[in-house]
């Protein structure tokens, strides 16, 4: 943590009591002067900081942002956002990723944003990505596995925002496999995996996350504000955006080392327990043709098992598929 994440936490910590001044600058070991001048940083960053005469410093408010300084406070990983490289708005954290995972980025490695131009679904569908008001993000990882275990992050992603999401707002959501997570029925995050990969050996798997946090209805797109929904509009409270980001990337870490070590199937199993899917019939739109079934289970390579009607069952390795009442 750098000196001013230092100041930062402890103001937070203290939670509107007011931290001395002279406490700060003995702990940290530098001069009164200097911890003012930290201060002052951290009010053009829009931190406000009242000084109440021979108590300390109160922090008053915080900038609704999510940057290196109002992440790293919230951290309890080892690997996942050490590294953070924030943008107030750019075309797509994706792209940035895909970028600095090229020139050499460490494992972990956080692009994030406040807003994206062109945020990007799979097939190059457009990702809706409203200023402030979610969390547009991608981490970098560079497991040591071989490339055809790759797209099982997507799902090991799902659980672990879910977990997340629920420990946050105490609201559970749903997995609509492969990407999705709904509430209510309606899309409130997606997940976009891309690999770079020699033929044996992952490079980076860049894990693009999109939630839809303090968004109000009218904040969608016309078009899918039918489909759309936010951790707010479900909830009906603001939700802390860095906190929210560190708890993902806890979880993230957490099944990530679960998967590397031990497999899929430990995940699996908190995947079906959260899966809307499962058990359900469904309409699955793949490349070249549409198929319908009973979505029976998925396998340890992360595969849907679609039980047809003549009872044949087909693996599906990427589709978007819609939930289906059989009339
Ligand atoms: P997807 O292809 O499964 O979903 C894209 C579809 O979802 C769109 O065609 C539209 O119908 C709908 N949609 C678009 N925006 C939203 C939204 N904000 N909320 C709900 N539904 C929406 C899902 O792809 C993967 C999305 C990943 C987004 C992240 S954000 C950070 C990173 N950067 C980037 O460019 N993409 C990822």
């Amino acid at each position: 943590m750098t000196i001013k994440e230092k100041i930062l936490s402890q103001l937070l910590a203290a939670k509107g009591e007011p931290v001395s001044g002279q406490k700060l600058a003995d702990e940290l070991n530098i001069s009164r002067t200097m911890i003012w001048k930290y201060l002052k940083g951290l009010e053009e960053e829009g931190y406000v900081i009242e000084a109440v005469k021979k108590k300390g410093y109160v922090l008053q408010s915080i900038p609704d942002v999510v940057s290196k300084e109002r992440i790293s406070p919230y951290l309890t990983t080892s690997h996942l956002g050490q590294n953070i490289m924030y943008y107030p708005i750019c075309d797509s954290t994706q792209n940035i990723a895909a970028e600095k995972a090229r020139e050499g980025a460490p494992h972990g490695t956080l692009v994030i944003t406040e807003e994206q131009t062109a945020g990007r679904g799979r097939l190059e569908r457009s990702w809706d990505s409203t200023a402030n008001k979610g969390v547009w993000m991608s981490v970098i990882i560079r497991p040591e596995i071989s490339p055809h275990l790759a797209p099982q992050f997507t799902l090991v992603s799902a659980v672990a925002i879910t977990k997340a999401i629920e420990d946050i707002t105490g609201c559970v959501a749903e997995i609509k496999w492969p990407n999705d997570l709904l509430m209510n029925g309606k899309k409130v995050t997606g997940i976009l995996t891309e690999l770079q990969a020699e033929m044996d050996r992952v490079q980076s798997i860049i894990i693009g996350i999109g939630v839809n946090v303090n968004q109000e209805v009218e904040a969608f797109d016309v078009s899918i504000q039918s489909l759309a929904t936010s951790l707010k509009i479900e909830t009906g409270s603001e939700v802390n955006r860095p906190e929210l980001v560190a708890k993902i990337l806890y979880y993230l870490e957490k099944y990530s080392n679960i998967y590397i070590e031990s497999g899929f199937e430990p995940i699996k199993l908190l995947w079906e327990s959260y899966s809307c899917t499962i058990g359900k019939r469904i309409r699955a739109s793949l490349l070249k043709e549409t198929l319908e079934g009973v979505a029976i289970g998925i396998t340890n390579e992360g595969v849907l098992q679609l039980q047809l009607d003549d009872g044949e069952i087909r693996g599906i390795y990427s589709a978007d598929i819609h939930l289906v009442n059989k009339s």
